[in-house]
């Protein structure tokens, strides 16, 4: 897909970038009234320390899990459920959490460090209509229920795969004072994350007959980043797709 950004749906962009450790860039291009929705990650000074690229990794990994399941026929929420509990699986390898995943998941423990849905629709309008057309209801769950759709996937449909793990302390000081969320937390480490604020990757797809296609085109591995980020600096640099963008 051919696009040009001729408008920015929002960004942040930290005044004194030199006192911030991480960007996270929420952005669009427009072609013809069709709107995109890209979020790519970044550490400020173009290197992640090990703890910036064991939370990236966690969210690649589950943006990507994702992508291998997404097909007709498969109920977007479902997708949301997968994408946390890739999340809470690479946690628990960082050391943030302890325990078994799947009483993880009856306590919607994801939804603590993923409190928004796991993407939308994409159209004329960048949060596009018919989420939720009669007949498909609300999942009213932490998480799930900040859904802007719960279909079930259609050949054709363009949406966002826009996972993140953010640590957000009135959310996480909410987990530590429930006694059914605070047992699988290892405080100790949790503490080394406090202000890390987030990572979210986000991508636009087309569901195909038998999968997706992956539209978005930037650097989305750590080694790509690192190695953009380094050529940027040094001088001309272009990103045209490495093998990473493709499924
Ligand atoms: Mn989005």
């Amino acid at each position: 897909m051919d696009m040009f950004p001729t408008e920015v749906k929002w960004t942040r962009i930290p005044k004194k970038s030199q006192n911030i450790s991480q960007s996270l860039f929420d952005m669009g291009g427009e072609y013809y009234c069709y709107g995109s929705d890209i979020t790519c990650t970044f550490p400020a000074n173009g290197k992640f320390t090990p703890d910036q690229r064991a939370i990236y990794e966690a969210v690649l990994r589950s943006s990507r899990a994702v992508m291998s399941a997404v097909k007709p026929g498969v109920a977007w929420p479902d997708m949301h459920r997968l994408a946390d509990r890739v999340h809470l699986e690479e946690l628990t390898k960082i050391g943030i959490l302890k325990g078994n995943v799947d009483d993880m998941v009856k306590v919607h423990l994801g939804a603590i460090f993923m409190p928004h849905g796991l993407g939308h629709l994409l159209g004329i309008d960048v949060h596009d209509v018919g989420g939720y057309p009669e007949g498909v209801e609300r999942i009213d769950l932490p998480g799930l229920r900040s859904l802007r759709t719960a279909r079930s996937l259609q050949q054709g449909m363009v949406l966002t795969i826009e996972p993140g793990i953010y640590f957000i302390d009135h959310l996480l000081d909410q987990a530590l004072r429930d006694p059914a969320q605070s047992c699988f937390i290892n405080n100790d480490v949790l503490q080394r994350f406090r202000g890390f604020g987030g990572v979210r990757i986000e991508d636009d797809i087309a569901v195909t007959a038998n999968g997706m296609e992956l539209l978005t085109c930037v650097p989305r591995t750590v080694e790509e980043i690192e190695a953009f980020m380094a050529e940027g600096r040094s001088g001309t640099k272009s990103f045209d797709g490495l093998s990473s963008q493709r499924q």
